[in-house]
């Protein structure tokens, strides 16, 4: 079994982060994803427009997701590696480089994020609305 993890707030979900998430579960036969908690959202500067649960139910239904466990902080990534026993690390390429030190203990790679779709885009054009 190839295990595989990537984290994120996967808020107002959308094709990028669908895309993403496929790609991700390619790269090995069995994909975890750690969704940032609304706390820890707070701390990576977002508010996101919808709570945890709401983004894990959306994730959690996705057929090629394995598992969803919550991400509380930038630290736990290399405990999540181990205690799962994860062979690859994904994430969007606008982090490329940033978890190079991860590759002590597991591959890393960063795949082409998906162009023109950003939670932010829509979240402005979410409140343009009301
Ligand atoms: N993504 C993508 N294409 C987009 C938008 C997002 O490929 N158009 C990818 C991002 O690169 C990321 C994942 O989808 O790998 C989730 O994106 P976000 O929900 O914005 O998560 P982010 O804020 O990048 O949080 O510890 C890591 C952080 O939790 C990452």
């Amino acid at each position: 079994m190839i295990k595989v993890i990537t984290y994120g707030t996967f808020d107002l979900f959308h094709i990028g982060h669908w895309n993403l998430l496929n790609r991700a579960k390619n790269e090995g036969n069995y994909l975890i994803v750690a969704i940032s908690s609304d706390e820890f959202n707070l701390r990576k500067g977002k508010k996101s427009q919808m709570e945890f649960q709401e983004r894990c139910k959306v994730v959690k239904s996705l057929s090629f997701v394995d598992k969803v466990i919550v991400e509380n902080s930038w630290k736990q990534k290399e405990s999540d590696i181990k205690k799962y026993g994860v062979n690859v690390f994904v994430m969007g390429d606008d982090w490329q480089g940033r978890f190079d030190d991860l590759k002590k203990y597991c591959q890393v790679k960063y795949l082409p994020r998906t162009s023109n779709i950003s939670s932010s885009i829509l979240k402005k054009l979410f409140n343009h609305e009301k």
